[in-house]
């Protein structure tokens, strides 16, 4: 009596509106189509752009949606056509896929793929399957997926090309953070920035991005790493990851570009900015030194005019960059899943709480308020 083709009755968290709560309900998940795969997820946890899509402020949110994109869990059936996977299989399924297809995939320079974005905002990309339907219902709705993942349900769809197959020893109540939050900012760093041994380092926001952004310098062998948030409770964690000095912008009395300018004698040598907003996209360029100054963009603040930049700030040697899942995609994230395994990196500082899944809007609340930085949900 297996579930293979038939539907599965589950629990979900649905965001019905923006601005609520997110509604714990029992959906129903279609089995998987061709190139399709539907898994049980056994461990999700939260990050910061889940919670720009019920945003009211955000307008382009495609609501009901089963949010979630930061998951780990076991294959439980495959739809026709998939070769890659097969029940049982620990997977994370990613929200950047890779058709192996495009010119994207075809090069080495980018994880980006053509099937990622097809509207220019990635948190509405990936929001039905390829038939343009969805396979999740509640109370008769048809609900969205998100980001191609929908790691809020007990049981996803996701398509073959999002999909990482991983040991099958990894500890999914750590590796899901591979899913989104420490790939992000650990590759910004690594893939992306490409922080080269003694140099100096500038981190902006010091959420999960950042401080895998901060394990990236660390691992790289930066040999200063300026940590940089608004939340001082953020700076114990950046200091254990190996944070050389810890700046808060509002305590200052001046620009704290020009602070870390004097602090390292004339600007860093790599800047990532893992909050968004224009003022740290601003500070983002300026703290870097003229010459070979490197500026990554990680956070993106959807509802923000920007950066407005001079060619004078660029003709003197700086290059500004934008990063996207940190550089990986589903053949690489397996072997960061061996990397964790054999230590090469820690995710433990990253895991503030752990919750039962049902608590997901606790979890939302602790991140909102700036007093966790990554919850895991056990299913
Ligand atoms: N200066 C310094 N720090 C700041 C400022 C500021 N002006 N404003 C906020 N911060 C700090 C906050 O106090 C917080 O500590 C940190 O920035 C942000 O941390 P979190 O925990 O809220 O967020 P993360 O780490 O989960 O996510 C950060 C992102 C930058 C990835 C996210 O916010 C984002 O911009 N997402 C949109 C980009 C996108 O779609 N990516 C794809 C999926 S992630
Ligand atoms: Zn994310």
């Amino acid at each position: 009596m297996g579930t293979k083709g038939k539907v599965i009755k589950c629990k979900a968290a649905i965001a019905w509106e923006a601005g609520k709560p997110l509604c714990i309900e029992e959906v129903e998940v279609a089995p998987p189509k061709a190139h399709e795969v539907r898994i049980q997820i056994i461990a999700v946890s939260i990050c910061r752009s889940d919670t720009y899509v019920i945003n009211p402020a955000f307008k382009e949110g495609l609501l009901p949606v089963i949010l979630g994109h930061e998951g780990a869990g076991i294959v439980e059936s495959v739809g026709p056509g998939v070769t890659n996977f097969k029940p049982g299989d620990k997977v994370i399924p990613l929200y950047v896929p890779r058709c192996r297809k495009c010119k994207f995939c075809q090069s080495p320079l980018t994880n980006f793929c053509t099937k990622f974005s097809e509207h220019k905002n990635p948190l509405i990309e990936q929001e039905l399957m390829d038939d343009k339907t969805s396979r999740f219902t509640c109370k008769g709705k048809s609900i969205y997926h998100f980001l191609g993942v929908s790691a809020f349900s007990q049981y996803t769809v996701v398509k073959d090309i999002n999909l990482a197959k991983i040991d099958d020893d990894a500890n999914l109540k750590r590796v899901c953070l591979i899913g989104c939050g420490f790939s992000t900012g650990y590759g910004a760093a690594i893939n992306d920035a490409k922080v080269t041994p003694g140099s100096t380092c500038a981190v902006f926001g010091l959420g999960g991005v950042g401080l895998s952004a901060i394990i990236g310098c660390k691992t790289a062998g930066a040999s200063r790493i300026i940590a940089i948030d608004i939340n001082n409770d953020k700076f114990a964690k950046a200091k254990a990851l190996g944070a050389t000095d810890c700046l808060n912008p509002k305590e200052l009395n001046k620009p704290v570009q020009d602070v870390i300018v004097e602090m390292t004698n004339g600007g860093v040598d790599f800047a990532i900015d893992c909050a968004g907003g224009s003022e740290v996209m601003k500070a983002t360029v300026d703290c870097t030194t003229v010459g070979w100054g490197s500026c990554t963009f990680v956070g993106v603040n959807f509802n923000d005019k920007g950066l407005t930049i001079s060619p004078v700030e660029l003709i003197l040697g700086r290059t500004l960059r934008g990063s996207s899942f940190g550089g990986w995609d589903v053949d690489t994230v397996p072997k960061l899943v061996s990397d964790y395994k054999n230590g090469k990196f820690n995710l433990e500082e990253l895991v503030s709480h752990t919750l039962p899944f049902e608590k997901i809007n606790e979890a939302l609340d602790l991140l909102k308020q700036g007093k966790s930085i990554r919850t895991i949900l056990i299913y």
